[in-house]
């Protein structure tokens, strides 16, 4: 195998192409995308990934990264193509279908074919095979053909391409050792074989597994409120267990995965699959739950006006998909509220809430939500904040700020998952001591 064709060049087709061009291979990397195939070719690298530019600009001096528009005859072909979810809930596979479309009139008998886009178990035997076989070739006998679904942490996708371990499940186990020679080429991690069903599932059943526990967390948030109690105190205290690993409450799950993956297996399987779905719509409506207490927190105040802190869907990046922040922000904006967002990591956002500043965000604000977890809103001063603000009302969905600072600056701190009851209990018995304190 020296060419390899790799379709679709975003966050996995891209660092997957150029690591494979570093490795000696002959890559033609494709994109339907005519403006992100000229500026590739200008050198210009969109996606934001320690290393990747020097990678890609090495790839293509070297002349082993080819940037096209069609895909070419190669000895493998590589889909990393994006499979988002429909409103129905139901997985967008026409990326795949297109992806496996335009390679059908290049393929010859001996070729290895990868799909590494996540997809609902049962594809790449089904749908998948169908396609390549309108070549006239036979998927399990004249071809190889294989899932194997990329698993890495962006931030980090350059390294864990490498480091990872990695599954790849075959239609047939000849396939999958075929595929096994690609990759064994640049991963330094364990690799498993399996069959293709099974290589799908792993995949969903990671994120699946990630969510679900989120799930459960922001469920114990809920109760606990309902109770009067305070869930971080709790999972605190669960967590010393040595066989509980509690997660973390907040206001909602997002990213391009694991809001969206759990879906696929309840695709394949509706029936058996109620945890999951019961799942994925109690961390779909944690946003709502987020807007109805501060909805509370707001009543009497006329144009109420919130200060949003944080944007992206997690901590300390700065991807916006699927994040709980918009969510919460647009519903707010739709109850009545003018808010103003400010994210340290958000620069060039067209959302026309962001401002630039937190002191922009914040003055003559009468709330600050904490939507966001990043590290630099630990070093705020709540007493300068407070000063600027019409009203000091603090609600944290994060648990991730230092409380009895915001206090002592006059703040009336709420926190998601605290029922606020235990704090009157804890003032009448100020010696004992609490985990977290
Ligand atoms: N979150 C919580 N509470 C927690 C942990 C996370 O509310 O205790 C929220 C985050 O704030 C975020 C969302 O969940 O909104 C997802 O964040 P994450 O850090 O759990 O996951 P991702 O989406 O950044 O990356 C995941 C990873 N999968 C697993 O950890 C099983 C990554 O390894 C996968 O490669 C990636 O999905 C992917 O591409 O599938």
């Amino acid at each position: 195998m020296d060419k390899v064709c790799v379709l679709g060049l975003g966050y996995i087709g891209l660092p997957t192409a150029s690591v494979l061009a570093t490795h000696g291979y002959s890559v033609i990397g494709v994109d339907v995308k005519d403006k992100l195939i000229n500026q590739l070719r200008n050198g210009y690298v969109h996606i934001q990934e320690p290393g990747l530019k020097t990678m890609v600009q090495a790839g293509i001096n070297s002349g082993n990264l080819i940037v096209a528009d069609k895909p070419a005859a190669a000895d493998a072909f590589i889909i990393t193509v994006p499979t988002p979810i429909k409103p129905d809930k139901r997985a967008e596979l026409s990326y795949v279908e297109s992806a496996a479309r335009s390679i059908v009139p290049y393929l010859q008998p001996g070729n290895l074919i990868v799909l590494e886009s996540t997809v609902p178990p049962g594809t790449t035997a089904g749908m998948f095979a169908a396609i390549l076989q309108e070549s006239g070739l036979n998927p399990w006998q004249d071809l190889y053909v294989v899932h194997s679904p990329e698993r890495v942490l962006p931030g980090r996708i350059l390294e864990e391409l490498v480091s990872n371990d990695r599954v790849i499940g075959g239609l047939t186990p000849k396939a999958a050792r075929k595929a096994h020679t690609l990759y064994a080429s640049f991963v330094q991690g364990e690799i498993y074989l399996s069959d293709a069903t099974t290589a799908e599932m792993v995949k969903l059943m990671e994120n699946t597994y990630r969510d679900v526990n989120i799930a459960l967390a922001n469920e114990f948030a809920l109760v606990a409120e309902a109770l009067g109690t305070n869930v971080w105190q709790a999972i605190e205290i669960a967590n010393r267990h040595p066989r509980v690993n509690i997660l973390k409450p907040g206001p909602g799950v997002g990213g391009h995965c694991i809001a969206v993956d759990p879906w696929f297996l309840v695709q394949a399987a509706p029936g058996p699959s109620q945890l999951i779905a019961s799942a994925r719509r109690l961390n779909d409506r944690m946003p709502e739950h987020v807007v109805e207490k501060l909805g509370a927190l707001m009543t009497g105040i006329e144009n109420p006006r919130v200060a949003a802190l944080g944007l992206s869907y997690k901590s300390n990046v700065d991807d916006m998909r699927e994040s709980p922040a918009l969510t919460v922000i647009r519903w707010l904006q739709a109850t009545g509220c003018e808010v103003r967002a400010y994210d340290p990591h958000i620069k060039d956002s067209e959302l026309n809430i962001v401002v630039e500043s937190i002191e922009e965000a914040v003055t003559d604000a009468d709330c600050v939500i904490l939507l966001t977890d990043h590290s630099d809103f630990n070093d705020l001063d709540p007493f300068d904040l407070g000063q600027m603000m019409r009203r000091q009302i603090l609600l944290d969905t994060r648990n991730g700020l230092p409380h009895q600072r915001w206090k002592s600056a006059g703040f009336d701190v709420h926190i998601l998952g605290d029922g606020n009851k235990l704090a009157v209990w804890r003032e009448s018995l100020p010696n004992l001591e609490l985990v977290g304190e």
